[in-house]
């Protein structure tokens, strides 16, 4: 079960407050259990100050500045164009001084990190899941649980290293459901160990498949890229193919390489990016599969 904070009951976040911050040498001022909600007073706290140059030099993924004299008024909490500054879990998230505070509380560092947007940053994770079977078709069932193990598809971040659902951003004005597609399509279906002929096969599983998408978790990321100024959020949902005879059948690479994609066996054990074990743990719920 994920852990709490006793005075927000919003997760305690633990990734977030890693000591250094992802693709940097940046330190993040130290922060304990006990002072991660804003609501416990700490005049020592003295968070460091950091955004990565690439965020800075302004692609169109990121915002401008909101401080300073180029200062950019943006709609916190609500739609603003085509950007969504809303949380899923804070409907009215703190703003002092104009600037977004993480709902969940002190990471040690201010500013946007390697994130582009002030305020929540939107991500959808597509969760694709087959029962393990054997050669003959068995569905595989673990010893000591006796329960019939899952498989989800599992990708390589390049930026970390680590095993995670193949999610990505939502872009401004896209849907949930485009994201989903989309980023499954650009992370995992390339990797598609198929012929050429069997591509058009593939996609048209892929379209099938994801119409039937059950939400498993909408909320906060424990992302190691957090900051107290902007965080990660998403929606994740579970494409589910039972009789494997979809997506299920197509083998994948699995490679060992960065960028590599595999169907993965899904149990406790398992050690993914940011706060992706507890989204999967979820599923194993919901389909009854071993844990
Ligand atoms: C996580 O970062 C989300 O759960 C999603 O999987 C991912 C999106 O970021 P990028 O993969 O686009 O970097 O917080």
């Amino acid at each position: 079960m994920a852990l709490t904070t006793t005075a927000s009951r919003l997760p305690l976040h633990v990734k977030a407050r890693w000591e250094t911050y992802p693709n940097s040498d940046v330190k993040r001022f130290p922060v304990p259990d006990g002072k991660v909600p804003w609501s416990m007073s700490w005049h020592e706290y003295v968070p460091v100050e950091y955004t990565n140059p690439k965020v800075l030099a302004g692609p169109v993924w990121a915002d401008p500045e909101i401080r300073g004299p180029k200062a950019v008024k943006m709609k916190f909490n609500r739609v603003d164009g085509k950007i969504n500054r809303r949380s899923h879990m804070k409907p009215d998230y703190d703003t002092p001084n104009g600037v977004p505070r993480n709902p969940c509380g002190r990471t040690g560092i201010t500013g946007r990190g390697e994130l582009g947007k002030w305020g929540p940053n939107h991500a959808a994770d597509p969760l694709v899941t087959r029962w393990k079977r054997d050669d003959n078709g068995q569905e595989q069932i673990d010893p000591k649980t006796k329960k019939k193990i899952l498989q989800f598809i599992a990708i390589c971040r390049k930026d970390s290293g680590e095993w995670a659902i193949p999610g990505g951003m939502v872009d401004a004005g896209e849907t949930v459901s485009v994201t989903l597609r989309r980023e499954f399509g650009e992370e995992a279906m390339n990797s598609l160990d198929a012929p050429k002929k069997d591509q058009k096969k593939i996609e048209k599983a892929v379209k099938d498949l994801f119409k039937h998408g059950i939400e498993v978790y909408r909320g906060y990321v424990d992302d190691p890229r957090n900051t107290d100024n902007c965080w990660m959020e998403t929606i994740a949902v579970n494409f589910h193919d039972g009789t494997g005879n979809s997506v299920g059948k197509f083998a994948l690479h699995a490679g060992d390489d960065a960028g590599a994609v595999q169907w993965t066996d899904i149990s406790a054990s398992l050690k993914l990016f940011a706060s992706h074990e507890s989204f999967i743990e979820k599923v194993a719920i919901r389909l009854d599969a071993h844990w």
